[in-house]
């Protein structure tokens, strides 16, 4: 059997546009993520995943792709591009990319040809409804103001399909022309010796055709969350991601990633199973659902989320894979808040300890862990105040929405404050100058203003820096098999507060033991324990007694037996 490395590689993900900026025009770019390669190196982690760095108009942010084989301009050029991935590689790091074949940008060669004739070659690339045939059986879009999946072209008299905005056209995956199209792209980028995809909406890419009415009760009811998962449910999904495997992936030693909104866990190994020669891993959508009210967009619940209800979610993935394929764990990336604000606190008192907290959650966890840049520092929300502060389509698109509608928008701006992507997307805190040392210029978004506080440079020098605390637990996780295969054993599941659960391979492993609240909490350890935690997010010492006295957000990994 290949050795499967991806199992043990810790994942950190790049946003470019927001890393490093090389030549002040504010913008993150190849050359700034090439200046840090030693900075990634120091962290310890393996596989670098890169947000979209191809060609693009930008409508959001390079998910809307003008052309898979070359490099965004504000990014750099190509020859910039294989630098990176010689300097990751002679760093013994893997380069994963992000791979938008859903759809494409608008300004694709392909839908300009698309969309010029109804004869054209290229027609049958994407999805068309020719007004003829009366109004399209409706459907959602994410990112369109009026929530309509249908854009009508008044050139050639027909509706185009868009599941995000009106400039991402969906590919037509029913063509074979489209899917050789995509595994020679793929191909393309694996020849150049990069590592792997992660697979943006791969589970979107089959859709029923004819495309059918949905039952009016039935729309009515549909939210966002619904229509993930509707969307994901595609008659012929599995067969093409075999094609996929067939065609582009199985010569290569690589790893693939879906993101799989709308899977449920019961459909996981659907997926990366390997007797189904489909794809390695996949990162689902049941935790980022917490917290949040089930309806509408993206609305926190005012009273947070349930610790119990997040143990049940984890618990249940990490069942998923205990017998077959192998699962991947997160808390935010660059379509969420960030980490520390959402689950932690973010209240200066407490937020390096629960930063810490949640790096200990991650890396003690029986899957890959995924980090966002910034997670090693503790980042935390901005919390922008108006709406021209924001920059992401996705928050200005259901701002309009809400506005056509004369809902309260003033009551979704706040809420965007907990939830907006831009929270995640602000730029990496590198030290304390201005910008925060991320460029010389503007910034193409707001910098957070509690950088002189929070950021790297202050962070490599304080031994007991979340930055540090990262580093140390990274390398446990390393060092030790267990918390990499340990068999997961969920203790107290009904705590309200406290998370802890044992990690067992061969008779012995670890304890975990977090209070992931404010408050101080007794807590009576499940197991006996006689030595000091090897890991203590808090500096004083442990009275090691059946009964502990947690602080607030202190993180706990103990032997046993
Ligand atoms: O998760 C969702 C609803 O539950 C949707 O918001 C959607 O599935 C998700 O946002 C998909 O995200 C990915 O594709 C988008 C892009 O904007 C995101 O940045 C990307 O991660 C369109 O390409
Ligand atoms: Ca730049």
């Amino acid at each position: 059997m290949v050795h499967e490395w991806w199992k043990e590689a810790i994942i950190y993900q790049i946003y470019p546009r927001s890393f490093k900026d090389s030549n002040g025009d504010g913008i993150g770019d190849l050359p700034g993520i090439l200046e840090k390669l030693d900075y990634l190196a120091s962290l310890g982690v393996d596989l670098i995943w890169l947000n979209p760095v191809y060609s693009s108009p930008n409508d959001d942010n390079g998910y809307d792709i003008s052309n898979y084989e070359d490099i965004m301009l504000e990014f750099g050029t190509m020859a910039d591009f294989d630098v990176l991935l010689q300097g990751l590689h002679q760093r013994g790091m893997k380069l994963l990319m992000d791979l938008v074949v859903n759809h494409t940008s608008d300004e694709h060669p392909w839908f300009v040809a698309s969309r010029s004739s109804r004869d054209n070659p290229y027609r049958d690339f994407y999805h068309w409804w020719p007004a003829e045939k009366g109004t399209p059986p409706p459907r959602f879009s994410f990112f369109d103001p009026n929530a309509d999946a249908w854009a009508f072209d008044e050139h050639t008299q027909a509706w185009y399909l868009h599941y995000f905005s009106r400039k991402q056209p969906d590919l037509n995956w029913e063509n074979p022309t489209v899917r050789e199209a995509v595994y020679n792209m793929m191909r393309f980028w694996f020849d150049k010796g990069v590592d792997g995809f992660r697979m943006d909406v791969i589970s979107f890419i089959s859709k029923e055709t004819p495309l059918a009415p949905i039952p009016p009760e039935e729309l009515a009811a549909k939210y966002y969350n619904d229509w993930s998962y509707y969307y994901s449910h595609g008659p012929r999904l599995h067969e093409y991601l075999k094609e996929m495997h067939q065609r582009a992936l199985k010569d290569y030693n690589i790893v693939t990633m879906a993101e799989a909104p709308g899977i449920r866990a019961e459909e996981a190994l659907l997926f990366v199973h390997s007797d189904r020669e489909e794809l390695h891993m996949l990162y689902h959508f049941e935790g980022m659902n917490l917290g949040y009210t089930a309806t509408g967009f993206k609305r926190p619940d005012p009273s947070g989320y349930a610790l119990t209800a997040f143990k049940q979610v984890y618990s249940k993935w990490d069942g998923v894979f205990a017998k077959a394929g192998w699962g991947t764990i997160y808390l935010g990336n660059h379509d969420q808040p960030r980490m520390t604000s959402r689950w932690g606190n973010d209240a200066p008192e407490y937020r390096q300890v629960s930063a810490k907290m949640l790096i200990t959650f991650l890396l003690s966890m029986r899957a890959t862990p995924i980090f966002y840049a910034g997670d090693e520092l503790g980042m935390t929300n901005i919390r922008f105040n108006t709406i021209d502060d924001y920059r992401d389509i996705e928050t200005h698109m259901m701002y309009r929405y809400l506005q056509n509608r004369h809902e309260d928008v003033a009551a979704f701006l706040e809420d965007m404050k907990t939830s907006a992507r831009d929270n995640g997307r602000t730029p990496f805190q590198w030290d304390h100058t201005p910008h925060a040392g991320f460029t010389t210029g503007t910034p193409w978004l707001k910098v957070n203003e509690n950088f002189p506080l929070l950021n790297q440079a202050d962070q490599e020098k304080d031994p007991a820096s979340v930055l540090q605390f990262f580093r140390i637990l990274l390398r446990l996780r390393k060092s030790q098999p267990a918390l990499i295969y340990g068999d997961y054993t969920l203790l107290d599941p009904d705590h309200a507060q406290v998370y802890a659960y044992t990690r067992i391979l061969n008779q012995d492993g670890f304890l975990v033991v977090m209070n992931f609240s404010k408050q101080q909490v007794v807590y009576e350890l499940p197991l006996a324990v006689k030595e000091q935690p090897l890991i203590n997010n808090y500096p004083a010492m442990l009275r090691v007694e059946k009964t502990l006295t947690l602080q607030p957000y202190q993180a706990l990994i103990f032997s046993v037996p």
